[in-house]
Protein backbone atom coordinates (compact mmCIF):
# COMPACT_ATOMS: atom_id res chain seq x y z
CA UNK A 1 0.00 0.00 0.00
CA UNK A 2 1.75 3.34 -1.30
CA UNK A 3 1.69 6.14 1.45
CA UNK A 4 0.64 9.26 -0.30
CA UNK A 5 2.45 12.06 1.87
CA UNK A 6 5.61 10.20 1.50
CA UNK A 7 4.42 10.15 -2.15
CA UNK A 8 3.78 13.72 -2.31
CA UNK A 9 7.26 14.48 -1.13
CA UNK A 10 8.99 12.73 -3.43
CA UNK A 11 6.74 14.69 -6.24
CA UNK A 12 7.84 18.15 -4.79
CA UNK A 13 11.47 17.27 -5.06
CA UNK A 14 10.97 15.29 -8.51
CA UNK A 15 12.60 17.14 -11.53
CA UNK A 16 13.06 14.10 -13.93
CA UNK A 17 10.13 11.94 -15.10
CA UNK A 18 10.29 9.36 -16.88
CA UNK A 19 8.08 7.27 -18.90
CA UNK A 20 7.77 3.36 -20.08
CA UNK A 21 5.80 4.25 -23.41
CA UNK A 22 4.87 0.71 -25.30
CA UNK A 23 5.36 2.79 -28.13
CA UNK A 24 8.68 2.59 -27.93
CA UNK A 25 9.52 -0.51 -25.67
CA UNK A 26 8.45 -4.31 -26.19
CA UNK A 27 6.48 -5.89 -23.23
CA UNK A 28 9.32 -8.25 -22.42
CA UNK A 29 12.03 -5.45 -22.45
CA UNK A 30 9.92 -3.28 -19.92
CA UNK A 31 11.74 -4.66 -16.50
CA UNK A 32 14.80 -3.83 -17.99
CA UNK A 33 14.08 -0.19 -19.59
CA UNK A 34 12.35 0.14 -16.10
CA UNK A 35 15.87 -0.73 -14.10
CA UNK A 36 17.84 1.33 -16.79
CA UNK A 37 15.76 4.67 -16.22
CA UNK A 38 15.71 4.12 -12.50
CA UNK A 39 19.42 3.77 -11.98
CA UNK A 40 19.98 6.35 -14.35
CA UNK A 41 18.25 8.92 -11.74
CA UNK A 42 14.40 9.53 -12.97
CA UNK A 43 12.50 10.57 -9.71
CA UNK A 44 9.06 8.87 -11.16
CA UNK A 45 8.64 7.04 -13.93
CA UNK A 46 5.11 5.95 -15.71
CA UNK A 47 3.63 2.97 -17.41
CA UNK A 48 2.07 4.39 -20.40
CA UNK A 49 0.54 1.41 -22.88
CA UNK A 50 -1.72 3.16 -25.11
CA UNK A 51 -4.44 0.51 -26.39
CA UNK A 52 -3.26 -2.17 -24.12
CA UNK A 53 -6.19 -3.88 -21.91
CA UNK A 54 -6.24 -3.04 -18.03
CA UNK A 55 -5.11 -7.05 -17.55
CA UNK A 56 -1.94 -6.14 -19.67
CA UNK A 57 -1.27 -2.88 -17.91
CA UNK A 58 -1.83 -4.66 -14.85
CA UNK A 59 0.57 -7.59 -15.54
CA UNK A 60 3.11 -4.92 -16.84
CA UNK A 61 2.80 -2.65 -13.43
CA UNK A 62 3.91 -6.00 -11.58
CA UNK A 63 6.50 -6.44 -13.47
CA UNK A 64 7.69 -3.16 -12.86
CA UNK A 65 6.76 -2.31 -9.34
CA UNK A 66 9.37 -4.56 -7.80
CA UNK A 67 11.95 -2.42 -9.18
CA UNK A 68 10.87 0.36 -8.66
CA UNK A 69 10.31 0.09 -5.17
CA UNK A 70 14.05 -1.11 -5.04
CA UNK A 71 15.30 1.79 -6.43
CA UNK A 72 12.59 4.31 -4.09
CA UNK A 73 11.16 5.30 -7.42
CA UNK A 74 7.17 6.22 -7.48
CA UNK A 75 5.16 4.47 -10.19
CA UNK A 76 2.55 5.96 -11.74
CA UNK A 77 -0.05 4.00 -14.23
CA UNK A 78 -1.23 6.04 -17.16
CA UNK A 79 -4.60 6.47 -17.84
CA UNK A 80 -5.81 3.25 -15.41
CA UNK A 81 -6.90 4.27 -12.39
CA UNK A 82 -8.80 0.63 -11.43
CA UNK A 83 -5.44 -0.53 -12.42
CA UNK A 84 -3.30 1.52 -10.20
CA UNK A 85 -5.81 0.84 -6.90
CA UNK A 86 -5.26 -2.44 -7.58
CA UNK A 87 -1.55 -2.61 -7.72
CA UNK A 88 -1.69 -0.22 -5.46
CA UNK A 89 0.85 1.84 -7.71
CA UNK A 90 2.21 5.77 -6.06
CA UNK A 91 0.11 7.52 -8.57
CA UNK A 92 -1.54 7.66 -12.00
CA UNK A 93 -2.37 9.99 -14.50
CA UNK A 94 -5.05 11.18 -16.42
CA UNK A 95 -5.62 12.54 -19.72
CA UNK A 96 -7.92 15.72 -21.00
CA UNK A 97 -10.47 13.26 -22.42
CA UNK A 98 -10.07 10.56 -19.54
CA UNK A 99 -11.48 10.52 -16.12
CA UNK A 100 -11.44 13.30 -14.11
CA UNK A 101 -9.37 13.99 -11.48
CA UNK A 102 -12.46 13.51 -8.42
CA UNK A 103 -13.32 10.12 -10.52
CA UNK A 104 -9.96 8.96 -10.69
CA UNK A 105 -9.35 9.58 -7.32
CA UNK A 106 -12.25 7.84 -6.20
CA UNK A 107 -11.21 4.77 -7.84
CA UNK A 108 -7.81 4.68 -6.82
CA UNK A 109 -9.01 5.95 -2.96
CA UNK A 110 -6.77 7.81 -0.79
CA UNK A 111 -2.91 6.58 -1.02
CA UNK A 112 -2.80 7.06 -4.50
CA UNK A 113 -1.75 10.56 -6.43
CA UNK A 114 -3.56 11.84 -9.69
CA UNK A 115 -1.60 13.71 -12.49
CA UNK A 116 -3.34 15.59 -15.33
CA UNK A 117 -2.00 16.43 -18.42
CA UNK A 118 -2.75 19.83 -19.31
CA UNK A 119 -1.87 21.28 -23.00
CA UNK A 120 -2.51 25.16 -22.67
CA UNK A 121 -2.69 27.57 -19.51
CA UNK A 122 -6.16 27.49 -18.78
CA UNK A 123 -6.23 23.47 -18.45
CA UNK A 124 -3.52 24.04 -15.96
CA UNK A 125 -5.40 26.30 -14.59
CA UNK A 126 -8.63 23.67 -14.54
CA UNK A 127 -5.93 20.63 -13.55
CA UNK A 128 -5.23 22.57 -10.46
CA UNK A 129 -9.09 23.85 -9.59
CA UNK A 130 -9.44 20.35 -10.35
CA UNK A 131 -7.16 19.64 -6.89
CA UNK A 132 -4.58 17.08 -9.41
CA UNK A 133 -1.53 16.69 -7.42
CA UNK A 134 0.52 17.56 -10.45
CA UNK A 135 0.44 18.21 -14.12
CA UNK A 136 2.12 17.72 -17.38
CA UNK A 137 2.21 20.68 -19.22
CA UNK A 138 2.95 20.25 -22.95
CA UNK A 139 3.83 19.21 -25.66
CA UNK A 140 6.50 22.03 -25.89
CA UNK A 141 7.70 20.91 -29.50
CA UNK A 142 6.39 19.02 -32.03
CA UNK A 143 6.78 14.69 -31.32
CA UNK A 144 6.48 11.18 -32.54
CA UNK A 145 5.14 10.48 -29.17
CA UNK A 146 1.85 12.56 -29.14
CA UNK A 147 1.99 13.54 -33.16
CA UNK A 148 -1.90 14.64 -32.86
CA UNK A 149 -0.87 17.86 -30.81
CA UNK A 150 0.17 21.01 -31.73
CA UNK A 151 3.30 22.33 -29.82
CA UNK A 152 2.62 25.30 -27.31
CA UNK A 153 6.28 26.61 -27.34
CA UNK A 154 8.03 27.75 -24.41
CA UNK A 155 6.39 31.14 -24.42
CA UNK A 156 3.82 30.32 -21.23
CA UNK A 157 6.04 28.16 -19.00
CA UNK A 158 6.80 31.57 -17.03
CA UNK A 159 3.62 32.03 -16.83
CA UNK A 160 1.75 28.44 -16.01
CA UNK A 161 4.54 28.47 -12.93
CA UNK A 162 3.19 32.21 -11.55
CA UNK A 163 -0.70 30.50 -12.00
CA UNK A 164 -0.25 26.86 -10.64
CA UNK A 165 1.47 26.11 -7.29
CA UNK A 166 1.25 22.27 -8.31
CA UNK A 167 4.33 20.39 -9.23
CA UNK A 168 4.63 21.25 -13.08
CA UNK A 169 6.25 18.86 -15.26
CA UNK A 170 6.94 20.24 -18.86
CA UNK A 171 6.71 17.76 -21.54
CA UNK A 172 6.98 17.01 -25.51
CA UNK A 173 10.36 17.21 -26.86
CA UNK A 174 12.75 17.73 -24.13
CA UNK A 175 16.07 16.25 -24.22
CA UNK A 176 19.56 16.94 -23.81
CA UNK A 177 20.13 19.72 -26.87
CA UNK A 178 17.15 21.59 -25.61
CA UNK A 179 17.12 21.42 -22.01
CA UNK A 180 18.95 24.77 -21.63
CA UNK A 181 16.41 27.01 -23.30
CA UNK A 182 13.56 24.55 -21.80
CA UNK A 183 15.15 25.70 -18.36
CA UNK A 184 15.76 29.38 -19.57
CA UNK A 185 12.10 29.55 -20.36
CA UNK A 186 11.06 28.92 -16.79
CA UNK A 187 10.92 25.16 -16.58
CA UNK A 188 11.70 23.68 -13.20
CA UNK A 189 10.56 19.84 -13.42
CA UNK A 190 10.78 18.02 -16.94
CA UNK A 191 9.11 14.51 -18.69
CA UNK A 192 11.08 12.83 -21.41
CA UNK A 193 9.97 10.10 -22.98
CA UNK A 194 11.27 8.88 -26.49
CA UNK A 195 14.90 10.66 -26.13
CA UNK A 196 15.57 8.17 -22.72
CA UNK A 197 13.67 5.43 -24.99
CA UNK A 198 15.74 5.40 -27.86
CA UNK A 199 19.11 6.60 -26.95
CA UNK A 200 21.93 3.58 -27.30
CA UNK A 201 23.07 3.74 -23.60
CA UNK A 202 19.80 4.75 -21.40
CA UNK A 203 21.16 4.92 -17.93
CA UNK A 204 24.05 7.41 -19.43
CA UNK A 205 21.52 9.39 -21.07
CA UNK A 206 19.57 9.88 -18.11
CA UNK A 207 22.39 10.65 -16.30
CA UNK A 208 23.64 13.23 -18.80
CA UNK A 209 19.91 15.37 -18.75
CA UNK A 210 19.59 15.03 -15.17
CA UNK A 211 22.98 16.73 -14.74
CA UNK A 212 21.60 19.78 -16.19
CA UNK A 213 18.47 20.36 -14.27
CA UNK A 214 18.99 22.21 -11.11
N1 LIG B 1 2.04 14.36 -23.50
C1 LIG B 1 2.38 15.54 -24.06
S1 LIG B 1 3.72 15.38 -25.08
C2 LIG B 1 3.85 13.73 -24.73
C3 LIG B 1 2.85 13.34 -23.87
C4 LIG B 1 2.64 11.97 -23.36
C5 LIG B 1 4.90 12.86 -25.32
C6 LIG B 1 6.28 13.26 -24.95
O1 LIG B 1 7.19 12.36 -25.52
P1 LIG B 1 8.62 12.79 -26.03
O2 LIG B 1 9.08 11.57 -26.80
O3 LIG B 1 9.48 13.05 -24.84
O4 LIG B 1 8.45 13.98 -26.92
Amino acid sequence: MPDLSASLQSLRAARLYGIVDLGYVKPENVVTMTRALAEGGVDILQLRAKGATPAEVESLARSMLPVTRELGVPLVINDHPEVAAIVGSEGVHVGQDDDSVAKARAIVGPEIFVGKSTHSLDQAVAAQAEQADYIGFGPLYATGTKPDYVPIGLQDITRVHELVSLPIFCIGGVNEARASEILQAGARRVVVVSAFLLASDVRAEVKRLKALLP
